[in-house]
């Protein structure tokens, strides 16, 4: 048996993941620690996916409902999906077999900010939960669990939760230990300020405590963590950067910023890592990030002196940059702190801070609304993740994005988003590789002439044909042609491009 699990009492419980397995039923309500392809259940999704299969076989029902902390990976949301073991999910899933089924109209999702989901939990708004799934480095021999490499909704998940299952990874360094960050949010009307005024602040504790009593298994494991890795960056990646950059020299010249005052949040991505390999040459220096986890491009930042702490409730690493993490974890508990995802993200904090975030985006419309999440407003990509969290309370809320997708196919600025997942409101700021687009203290009138800079040469006729049209509208604020708004859409839809 382990040595990392020291609690004697609990010792008892470890079992195969097929035996554990046995703990979840159908109809059951789940939730599982992992977020971003970290941190995730490896063993038990498996074995209930062949429990799933085998009821299915024998004309049985065998469905759950699957409550995580944003993606998993394949070993986890994949061969769940696979065995059309869910029937229902939330949050952040980036699984495409998932996405297809969801998409299909074969499993229900709910895309919920990433702060919000456990605040519900706690709130009791789903009542209890059958099962929680926890991946953990260890069980300290006082029964309290070391998370591993994300921490998300695990705390919310155990507190309501009928029954814990804790999966022990050997996978996951024993380092990782006392790189959390565990704090408890008080309930409603008990709520006192978190404490956190810089991103390096530690407020809680390194494990989590609970109610042991409610283990009723105990599985373990030696599976890495699931990352793809990041595609090197492109030309078009490094001229987003390239403008990422530019527009940060312009806030320290207007003196809302300064060199060694930047605060990250950087979404998950090809795009946002090339922002952050751009930032290596840079004149800014102790960068800090308080954002959601911690991509490859981080931890050069940290590797080359440029960072001097990352504050997330997760890592996001390629596989190299995993391995990399595992061995030397000791060294990087000094930089980097994981928290709860109701921490990581919480309104409070990042307005506090005062933090410049950058997220992807699927498009933008004129007028500065953003689609994060439903292409041609009704297929599901990802989903809203921790964007509007961020978007709603940084400092400086940016978007970035090639400005076109599917080989010029998509135009990634429209005349009207056809979902909107951050609002002219929200968005400050739209960069890709044509420039940035500023849309702060503008009326929507302004803010069009900006975002058709920022659109690919071969689309630019075409919003300006649309605005022109839409200019002539009765009512001059935001001015729409409603018969049009939506025709870049409906063009791809029926040609399968948005160029005419
Ligand atoms: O698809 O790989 O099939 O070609 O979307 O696009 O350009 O590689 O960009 O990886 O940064 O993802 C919005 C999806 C962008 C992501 C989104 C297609 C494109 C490609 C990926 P292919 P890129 P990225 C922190 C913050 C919401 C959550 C969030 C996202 C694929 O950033 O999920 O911000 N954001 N969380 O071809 C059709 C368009 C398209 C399009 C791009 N207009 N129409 N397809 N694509 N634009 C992280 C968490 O919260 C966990």
């Amino acid at each position: 048996m382990s040595e990392r699990i020291a609690h004697s009492g609990l010792k008892s419980k470890v079992m195969s993941a097929q035996e554990a397995a046995e703990f979840v039923n159908n109809g059951d309500k789940v939730g599982t620690s992992g977020f971003t392809g970290a941190g995730y259940p490896k063993a038990l999704p498996t074995a209930i996916a062949e429990r799933a299969k085998a009821a299915h076989d024998r004309g049985d029902e065998f469905q759950i409902e699957l409550f995580t902390g944003a993606s998993t990976a394949v070993d986890c949301d994949g061969v769940l999906a696979e065995a059309n073991a869910i029937s229902f999910r939330t949050p952040y899933n980036s699984d495409p077999v998932l996405r297809g089924q969801i998409n299909a109209g074969e499993a229900k999702y709910w895309d919920i900010h990433l702060s919000h989901l456990g605040k519900q939990v706690q709130e009791g708004f789903f009542g209890k939960f059958d099962v929680a799934i926890i991946e953990a480095v260890a069980i300290r021999e006082d029964g309290t669990v070391v998370p591993s490499s994300a921490v998300g909704n695990n705390i919310e998940y155990i507190d309501a939760a009928d029954k814990v299952i804790i999966e022990v990874n050997e996978w996951q360094s024993r380092d990782l230990e006392g790189m959390h960050d565990i704090y408890r949010i008080e309930p409603a009307g008990q709520r006192t300020p978190i404490g956190i005024t810089a991103p390096g602040d530690r407020i809680g504790g390194t494990a989590i405590e609970f109610d042991t009593s409610k283990v009723v298994a105990i599985v373990e494991t030696d599976r890495p963590d699931r990352n793809a890795p990041f595609t090197p960056a492109d030309e078009t990646s490094k001229k987003i950067a390239g403008y990422f950059l530019d527009f940060l020299e312009g806030e320290v010249k207007a003196g809302r910023l300064a060199y060694d005052r930047y605060i990250m949040q950087s979404g998950v991505g090809n795009v946002p890592n090339a922002v952050m390999a751009g930032l290596l040459d840079s004149k800014f220096e102790n960068i800090t990030a308080y954002t959601e986890v911690i991509q490859d491009g981080m931890v050069d930042l940290i590797d080359a002196g440029k960072m001097t702490v990352a504050s997330a409730t997760s890592f996001s690493l390629s596989p190299e940059y995993a391995e990399k993490m595992n061995a030397e974890a000791a060294r990087y508990r000094d930089n980097i702190i994981l928290r709860p995802q109701q921490v990581s993200n919480h309104p409070e904090v990042i307005r506090r801070l005062g933090l410049i975030a950058t997220n992807g985006m699927i498009e933008a419309d004129i007028y500065g609304n953003i689609n994060s999440t439903n292409v041609s407003g009704s297929r599901v990509m990802n989903g809203i993740g921790g964007s509007g969290d961020f978007t709603r309370n940084a400092q400086v809320s940016s978007f970035i994005s090639p400005s076109i997708a599917k080989g010029g196919d998509i135009s990634a600025i429209v005349p009207f988003a056809s979902h909107i997942d951050h609002h002219e409101h929200d968005a400050m700021v739209i960069i890709t590789e044509n420039g940035f687009a500023d849309l702060r203290g503008l009326a929507p009138r302004d803010r069009v002439k900006k975002m058709i800079d920022v659109a690919h040469d071969s689309y630019k006729p075409l919003l300006e044909e649309y605005v022109e049209a839409a200019s002539k509208s009765k009512f001059q604020q935001t001015p729409h042609d409603l018969s049009r708004a939506f025709e870049f859409h409906t063009r791809f839809l029926e040609t399968g491009s948005m160029q005419k």
